[in-house]
């Protein structure tokens, strides 16, 4: 309880409901993400029911700006208890043979780079303070790939990898990681992975209950609220008629 959350990509989708629900077990904040103005009034909307939030305005692929901006914080919000690593995106479904190269490039140096750069910035605190915890939102498409999945499945295996390796480098501390890996979950991901194509990205969701963000919040303030020798290393959580990546079954 009253712990220092710091979430990446709180604007949006399961990083917004993980503000909400970490704001709600009565944490205090540091949001971040690329839109101002989303983040000021996600801002608004928490302090008026009494949490203490502070924003920061970064893209997790601008290091420089990232660390700038982690150097503002005051004193007392430095000591970071806990880095929620959310900020990822998919972008296309094409066969690997006919992708973007552009799309890989932002998806590599998002969901790959931007959570080694949090990582890298935030952890080495938590090291000397001989506390902390890292949440990162994989994914199962980080469990195996699905069709035209590639690349965006490539950089969640990437998030198991990184979650394992750093479980491993920290494992002589009281520091946890946990690698939360989501299913199905209604947010902006589709149309952002559609690049705004409302209806396909619509589809998605179709003839199925999805996720919401909460469902995925909920876990994340679990994992981070279990007693300090419970460390929940991973977790899947998938919709009900969702059995893996591939197989989604819709009525
Ligand atoms: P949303 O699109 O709703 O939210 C994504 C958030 O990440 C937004 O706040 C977005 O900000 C932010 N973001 C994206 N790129 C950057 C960047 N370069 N720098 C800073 N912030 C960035 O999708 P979700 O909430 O669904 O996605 C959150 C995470 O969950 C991602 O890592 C995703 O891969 C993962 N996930 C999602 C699943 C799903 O089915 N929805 C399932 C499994 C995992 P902005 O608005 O500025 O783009
Ligand atoms: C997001 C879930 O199955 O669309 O990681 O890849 S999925």
């Amino acid at each position: 309880m009253n712990k220092i959350v710091l979430i990446t990509g709180a604007t949006s989708g399961i990083g917004l409901a993980c503000a909400r629900k970490f704001a709600a077990n009565g944490d205090k904040l540091i949001l971040t993400g690329r839109n101002e103005v989303r983040l000021s009034e996600i801002q608004e909307e928490l302090t008026a029911q009494g949490a203490e939030v502070i924003t920061l305005t970064f893209d997790v692929r601008d290091r420089e700006k990232a660390t700038s901006c982690l150097n503002t914080l005051p004193q007392d919000w430095q000591n970071i208890d806990v880095l929620v690593n959310n900020a990822g995106l998919a972008l296309g479904l094409e066969p690997e043979y006919e992708g973007s190269f552009d799309d890989w490039e932002t998806m590599i140096d998002t969901n790959i780079k931007g959570l080694l750069t949090m990582t890298r910035l935030v952890v080495p605190g938590m090291v000397a303070r001989e506390s902390g915890h890292i949440i990162n939102i994989g994914s199962v498409a980080g469990d195996a790939a699905y069709a035209g999945g590639n690349v965006y499945c490539a950089t969640k295996a990437a998030v198991k990898a990184l979650s394992d390796g750093l479980r491993i480098d920290v494992a002589n501390t009281p520091i946890r990681v946990t690698n939360l890996k989501p299913g199905l979950v209604e947010t902006n991901f589709s149309n952002t992975r559609f690049h705004g194509d409302t209806n396909r990205a619509s589809n998605v969701y179709k003839g199925i209950k999805p996720l919401t963000g909460d469902d995925i919040a909920d876990v994340a303030v679990y994992a981070s609220n279990a007693p300090a020798h419970v460390q929940i290393a991973e977790v899947l959580i998938l919709a009900t008629h969702q059995a893996n990546g591939s197989v989604i079954v819709r009525k």
